[in-house]
This record gives C-alpha cells, sequence and structure tokens, in this order.
C-alpha cells in the first residue's frame, strides 16, 4: 500500500529533498510548514521525541527529523545548536574558528516518523570537512562550507541528487523508509532524560 508522509518542519530545503527521496520509492509527501518547539537537549534524539511529541494529534504518518553540523575542533559545536549559532553567527565565525586547526566535521540528521502512538527513529550521518571558505549555490545552511569525504566540491557546489546519494539525512530517511517498508516493529523509545552535562554533545 503507498505510504502517505506529511513532513512537518520550518525547512524548505530538508523537504525538498525529503520530498525527492521518499517520491522516489513510491511515497506520496505532504508538506506541513511549521516550526516546532525543540527543547535544549543534549543530542538529536531527545529533540525529535520532543518534535513528535509537538506535532500533536495527527492523521495518517508524519515524519519530523533534526540535523547538526558537529565540527571537530570545537568539541562538537554547534551540534544540537546548530539552527540557533547559524541564525545568530552565520559562516563566518565558524571559518575563523577552524583556521590552522583539524577541519574535520561530522553532519547528523535523526528523523522520526510518528503514526498514532507508535514511533520510529532512524540516524544517519556523514564525515567530512570544514572548507576554508564558501563555494556553491546549491542547497542551503551549512552546504557551502562542508565538504564530503572522498570528495573536493562542497555539498554548496553539488546538486540535490548528487550530495542526495550519501548525505546524512538521505541515510537516516532511508533506514526509516526501510523499517516502516518491512513493517517493522517501533524502536523502543529512549528514556526521557533531563540533564546537562559536560560531555560532547551527539
Ligand atoms: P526544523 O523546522 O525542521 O527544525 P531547522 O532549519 O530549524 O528546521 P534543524 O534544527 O534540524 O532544522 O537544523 C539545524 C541547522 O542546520 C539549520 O540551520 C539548518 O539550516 C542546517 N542544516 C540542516 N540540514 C542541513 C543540510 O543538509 N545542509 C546544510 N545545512 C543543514
Amino acid at each position: 500500500m503507498p505510504i502517505e508522509v506529511t513532513v512537518v518542519t520550518s525547512n524548505r530545503g530538508k523537504f525538498v529533498e525529503i520530498q525527492e527521496m521518499l517520491q522516489s520509492r513510491g511515497w506520496t509527501v505532504h508538506w506541513s510548514r511549521r516550526t516546532l518547539p525543540e527543547p535544549q537537549a543534549d543530542t538529536l534524539e531527545e529533540v525529535v521525541h520532543a518534535k513528535l511529541d509537538a506535532v500533536g494529534p495527527a492523521r495518517g504518518w508524519v515524519l519530523v527529523e533534526d540535523s547538526g553540523f558537529f565540527v571537530g575542533a570545537l568539541n562538537g559545536f554547534p551540534g544540537v545548536y546548530s539552527a540557533y549559532a547559524l541564525r545568530t553567527l552565520g559562516l563566518r565565525p565558524l571559518l575563523r574558528w577552524v583556521r590552522g586547526r583539524r577541519r574535520d566535521a561530522v553532519f547528523r540528521t535523526v528523523a522520526g516518523i510518528r503514526h498514532g502512538n507508535l514511533r520510529w527513529t532512524a540516524r544517519g550521518e556523514v564525515a567530512g570537512s570544514v572548507a576554508s571558505s564558501p563555494r556553491g549555490r546549491h542547497g542551503f545552511g551549512f552546504d557551502p562550507i562542508f565538504i564530503p569525504q572522498g570528495g573536493r566540491r562542497t555539498y554548496g557546489q553539488l546538486t540535490s541528487a548528487e550530495k542526495g546519494r550519501t548525505s546524512h539525512r538521505s541515510r537516516a530517511i532511508l533506514a526509516l523508509a526501510r523499517q516502516i517498508e518491512k513493517g517493522g516493529a517501533p524502536a523502543p523509545r529512549a528514556p526521557a532524560r533531563n540533564r546537562r552535562t559536560a560531555r560532547p554533545r551527539k
């Protein structure tokens, strides 16, 4: 049976990528353009569960995701604070802070889907490095400064189809789609945590 899903996100770039990925598997994809409240949390998983809670009663399948850009030289910052960091600082300070230091970075996505009271989550990540300056006109957010491992071009220099071949988001979304299509049992929900620690955030 074809699956019809509503993606809840304020971010058009995310939605377009998710739509391409799921439509190619025969899913019907709708967009609910909303900003869901996000708690100050240590992990992307916690944020995803909070977003799924905040969606409220919904009919059918509902999908949310949370992504972060984790820079090695900055102990994983901006990580779970990526949206806030990008909004308040932009890309330039990040580029300045990594100058002359290790340049490794990881993009991570945790995607979550809900149907009634059931929920499933999946994680995807891609390793790479921070470019020395922004390059490319494709994509959004951190795309102009991230070079995925094994390549020389930034995500900003790749078409969305090229980015989608190996991206953090496509890995998470595909893992999630496979679980749903197989009719797999939902993963147990991680225990709620409500503490702040000094360990690196993931
Ligand atoms: P939501 O409404 O879905 O929460 P958001 O833009 O706030 O949208 P996130 O918190 O998940 O989403 O994203 C953190 C930041 O990382 C945000 O500024 C995004 O633009 C950026 N980002 C997420 N995925 C990205 C990608 O694939 N390439 C570049 N930047 C990305």
